[in-house]
């Protein structure tokens, strides 16, 4: 096992859209193993495989209190989307920001399991916030997208200063060594 990079806003390579995986063999399960380490780790709800540069489409979330529901979807589709809700948003990509976005209430997903198994999932709440969230991210979007440009550029310049502020700690570490 092994924790893995997660990608910050605003690196171009989280505007990847990802490619259907075709293959799923025990190199993929032991790569979706990792994801769901990186997920609890962070700690976070979900984690899509563009936020740590594997571009295909790949995704686990876990939702629950206990964080012992793992979920794995391949190649998920969205099959059904009913009414509209706001929820307040973050991202493991936006570090320490939270902003309210529009999403479907209920929906319908379609995807292959671990196993490459087929099932269909019709939920609410809070997982079908983040089921959308993380399928946004295979296609190379972010919560930060729906917000005004005003707002996504405010945020996108925080990161972008403390990104430098980071590279630059990590050059002073490596120059004292
Ligand atoms: O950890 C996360 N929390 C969260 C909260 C509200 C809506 C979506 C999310 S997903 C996020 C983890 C993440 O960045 N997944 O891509
Ligand atoms: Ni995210």
């Amino acid at each position: 096992m092994a924790k893995l990079d997660i990608l910050h806003f605003p690196d171009k390579r989280l505007r990847t859209k990802a490619r259907e995986i075709n293959n799923i063999d025990d190199k993929l399960r032991s790569f979706i193993d990792d994801m769901f380490e990186t997920m609890y780790e962070a700690p976070g709800i979900g984690l899509a495989a563009t936020q740590v540069n594997f571009h295909h489409r790949v995704m686990v979330i876990d939702v629950s209190e206990e964080k012992d529901q793992p979920l794995c979807f391949i190649n998920p589709v969205i099959t059904h989307k009913e009414g509209v809700e706001l929820m307040q948003e973050g991202c493991l990509s936006v570090p320490g920001f939270y902003e309210d976005v529009e999403r479907a209430e209920a929906i319908s997903v379609k995807a292959l399991d671990k196993q490459g198994e087929p099932f269909e999932l019709t939920t609410d709440g809070l997982l079908a916030v983040c089921i959308q969230h993380e399928i946004d991210h295979l296609d190379g979007k972010l919560f930060v997208d729906y917000l005004s440009p005003l707002k996504r550029n405010r945020i996108r310049k925080k990161l972008e200063r403390m990104e430098k502020e980071f590279a630059a700690q990590k050059t002073r570490a490596n120059s004292t060594l």
